[in-house]
């Protein structure tokens, strides 16, 4: 049974194969097509993985799933780190039709708690050195809350019955791949999301491949890549754009590293003559300033090419790239649900500080609405709605966000609020989304509202935006109590709900009262200039 979700309509599908666009190939074709390369794929401490090597273990995975029940049309709630299994895991699942929710490592019981309500999942893949399944506990909870889970397998465990390693491990019987059909549901990504629970997104085997092929080409990815995936490598940005799964196609190497620290990633530049990163904007103030620290940007020698996206990057820091790592800059402006931008390498210097790219495929519609949902010209600022090749058409199982997210003509509306020029560039201007992007991870103002009020000595709650020097925005919760809380406390409460870390409030502000609009909402845009004035005072 295929997994449902909003389609693509006939004519348009039919133009994107047309085309080439869709190439009805499974995601599988990314590694079966270096089956035979001795290279090596994969890097991750001292492990190393030729091709060959990868589509070997995700093909023994594979099997080791199948033999024990897994089927085609199911789900599995997947939760790795930036580890090689992540990747094995990933085509393992691709490999027999089972789609997986690929769940951050930071995310925490709420979240993961949301998606298996969702998908109901089959099977959970997660790993031991995650406090969440350090014990059992949790794991026997998601089993009663979700009665479709019938296996958990665990990276770092010692039972040899549920361990990955072992599963891994299992010599290959006779094993023809089963993935779903190439237009239906490979996996479900995450979305930042501006809503009480977190939105999953259907992606299809042809729009997401494309999505990565045209993203290989756009950033010249091939055989002499050598990536360093130091950001979260399940997220979109790092997986696609043209990220891990992009190197991977192009038969280059990825080196994981487990966070973006200089530290951390400096030597591993060095050791391995990386030539190409994706960061966030706060990770390049911090790479800057070890620069500066160190006087030199020696170990960063063999970069080329410097990703930054995920959220805005002012021109100043873009500026400082070229001239003080020493390499190119471009400018990436994604999302989870589809669209995604890019400086071209051949771009100039006012294209590449100024502007977040242009859609990567000449079949991505992008215009900007006001608030009426009229076009406006070039130049204004409004909303961004956008459709194309490899942007989803619906949230999975939202019907009532969905109506909201997409117009009558099947334009999704992505909150954000650019400007378009005249040659196809965008700037990200603002954003219309409750939402707040704190260095590149999205925080849902509703859904930590949600969890706030559900205490209770708590009477309303709203969280906002505040400027932060190195993150861009930090998050400040608005709070009419009962009684006086102190920050500490609030945070502690939240943090035993279960969410992820960079979801908690930087900053509480105990109020008699919220602000309200003329029509009775919360005036958010007044809570800001509040949280400012008071910034300013301090
Ligand atoms: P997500 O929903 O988590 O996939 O996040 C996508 C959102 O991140 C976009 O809708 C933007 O709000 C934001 N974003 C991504 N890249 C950039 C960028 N280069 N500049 C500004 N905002 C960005
Ligand atoms: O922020 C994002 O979600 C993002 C940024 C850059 C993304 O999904 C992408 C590139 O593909």
């Amino acid at each position: 049974m295929a997994i449902e979700f909003t389609r693509w309509p006939d004519d348009l599908a039919a133009r994107y194969r047309e085309k080439g666009y869709w190439a009805d190939l499974a995601l599988t074709d990314i590694l079966t097509r270096h089956a035979q390369n001795d290279a090596i794929a994969l890097t991750e401490g001292e492990r190393h993985y030729s091709y060959r090597e990868l589509e070997m273990a995700a093909t023994r995975l594979a099997c080791a799933l199948r033999r024990r029940g897994l089927q085609t049309g199911e789900t599995a709630l997947v939760q790795l780190g930036n580890v090689a299994e992540l990747y094995i895991t990933l085509f393992a699942l691709l490999k027999i039709g089972v789609a997986p929710v690929n769940a951050l490592f930071s995310h925490q019981r709420t979240e993961m708690e949301a998606y298996a309500r969702q998908i109901e999942p089959a099977v959970v893949i997660a790993d031991r050195k995650h406090n969440l399944f350090a014990h059992d506990d949790f794991l026997d909870q998601l089993c009663q809350q979700n009665p479709s889970l019938r296996m958990a397998v665990l990276l770092n465990e010692s039972d040899r019955e549920r361990s990955l390693s072992a599963f891994i491990n299992e010599p290959q019987e006779n094993f023809i791949a089963t993935p779903s059909a190439a237009d239906e549901v490979a996996f479900f990504q995450l979305s930042g999301g501006s809503t009480g629970t977190p939105k999953l997104i259907p992606r299809t085997h042809n729009d997401y491949y494309y999505s990565i092929r045209r993203s290989v080409e756009i950033c010249g990815f091939d055989t002499a890549t050598r990536f360093l995936c130091a950001i979260p490598a399940a997220h979109n940005y790092a997986l696609s754009s043209p990220g891990s799964l992009g190197v991977f196609y192009g038969g280059g190497r990825v080196v994981l590293a487990n966070d973006p620290s200089a530290t951390l990633c400096f030597p591993l530049i060095e050791r391995h003559q990386i030539n190409v990163t994706a960061l966030v904007p706060p990770a390049v103030s911090l790479w800057l300033q070890a620069i500066g620290e160190w006087g030199s940007n020696k170990p960063l020698e063999s970069l080329r090419l410097l990703q930054v996206g995920g959220a805005r990057l002012s021109e100043a820091l873009a500026a400082r790239i070229p001239a003080e790592i020493g390499c190119q800059l471009q400018q990436v402006f994604g999302m989870a649900e589809g669209l995604v931008n890019y400086t071209r390498l051949t771009d100039d210097n006012q294209h590449i500080f100024q502007t977040q790219g242009k859609p990567m495929c000449p079949d991505d519609e992008v215009w900007v609405a006001d608030e009426h949902g009229n076009p406006l010209p070039h130049g204004a600022v409004g909303r961004l709605m956008t459709r194309g090749p490899y942007t989803f058409r619906g949230y999975y199982r939202s019907p009532e966000h969905n109506a909201s997210a997409f117009d009558a003509n099947g334009f999704y509306c992505s909150g954000d609020l650019i400007s378009l020029a005249e040659d196809g560039y965008i700037t990200v201007q603002g954003r219309e989304k409750d939402q707040i992007n704190r260095g590149g991870e999205k925080i849902a103002a509703e859904e930590i509202e949600n969890l706030l009020l559900r205490h209770d000595g708590i009477v309303h709650a709203a969280l906002v935006s505040m400027e932060d020097s190195l993150l861009g925005e930090k998050s400040c919760a608005f709070i009419v109590g009962l009684r006086p809380f102190r920050a500490v406390e609030i945070r502690r409460y939240l943090r035993e709900l279960g969410i992820a870390d960079f979801k908690l409030p930087d900053r509480i502000e105990m109020v008699e009262s919220l602000p309200l609009t003329a029509v009775g909402k919360v005036d958010k845009k007044r809570l800001r200039q509040l949280i400012a004035d008071k910034q300013l005072a301090s």
